[in-house]
């Protein structure tokens, strides 16, 4: 009975989330779904990335935390349009949330709309919000145990970007027993290692991310 219960709360956010891929999909947006534990770098990741793009790219956020306003005001003034969603105890965004930030944007005016999930390594994979695509964080800090632990965030990654590589060699960070636990879970995601502190590997990011628009379907 509980199974049941939990299936139709999943059915009824795929539902929403198939409502926010039609509405993206008729704007012309690709939607870039991001993840990550807390503190991994998506933030820094996204003040980096949109200046990145060039102004010909219209950029827009939505960001989940549980509260403040604090990731919107930094991205406010990068993206020329962010909202802030403040889920209270929850541990990851729903469609319907994502719902409720379309409608505070203009859809008209976005190419690119990242949506900076909850930092959580669980709750947010389980959620589709109607996304294109899923990038995963994992920061050289957390060490190289956690692809293997936490297998759900990385399996439907579209990309894993190996981050605050800056930090590998003071952390003594072995990367080759990250890769080979990749391997095992998701052999079909593009491979980044990058520090949005230094620069170092950005551009790979950057290209990564021209290349998905022409491949996206309706484009
Ligand atoms: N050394 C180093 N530090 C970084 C890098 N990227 C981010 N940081 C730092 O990591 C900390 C957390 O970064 P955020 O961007 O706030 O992380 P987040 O994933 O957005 O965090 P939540 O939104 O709370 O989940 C900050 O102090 C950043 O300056 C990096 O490439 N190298
Ligand atoms: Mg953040």
């Amino acid at each position: 009975m509980k199974i049941n219960v939990v299936e139709s709360v999943l059915k009824a956010n795929d539902a929403v989330a198939q409502t926010n891929r039609r509405r993206m999909d008729e704007t012309g947006i690709l939607t870039i779904n991001i993840m990550s534990a807390p503190g991994s770098g998506k933030t820094t990741l996204l003040e980096r990335t949109i200046p990145a793009l060039g102004t010909d790219t219209r950029c827009a956020v939505l960001v989940g935390d549980l509260q403040t306003t604090r990731d919107a005001e930094r991205l406010g003034g990068v993206a020329a349009q962010v909202t802030q969603i403040n889920t209270g105890k929850g541990c990851h965004l729903s469609a319907t949330q994502v719902a409720d930030g379309l409608d505070s944007l203009d859809l008209n005016k976005v190419d690119y709309l990242f949506i900076e999930n909850v930092g959580n390594m669980v709750c947010p994979a389980a959620v589709n919000l109607g996304e294109h695509l899923r990038v995963v964080l994992l920061s050289v800090p957390e060490g190289e145990d956690k692809v293997a632990k936490y297998p759900t965030l990385f399996q439907p990654a579209d990309a894993i970007l190996l981050t605050k590589i800056d930090l590998s060699t003071v952390l003594e960070h072995n990367k080759t027993k990250v890769y080979e636990d990749i391997s095992r879970v998701n052999s079909r995601a593009t491979l980044i290692e990058c520090s949005p502190r230094t620069g170092a590997g950005m551009q790979d990011w950057y290209d990564w991310l021209q290349r998905q628009r022409p491949e996206r379907a309706g484009d």
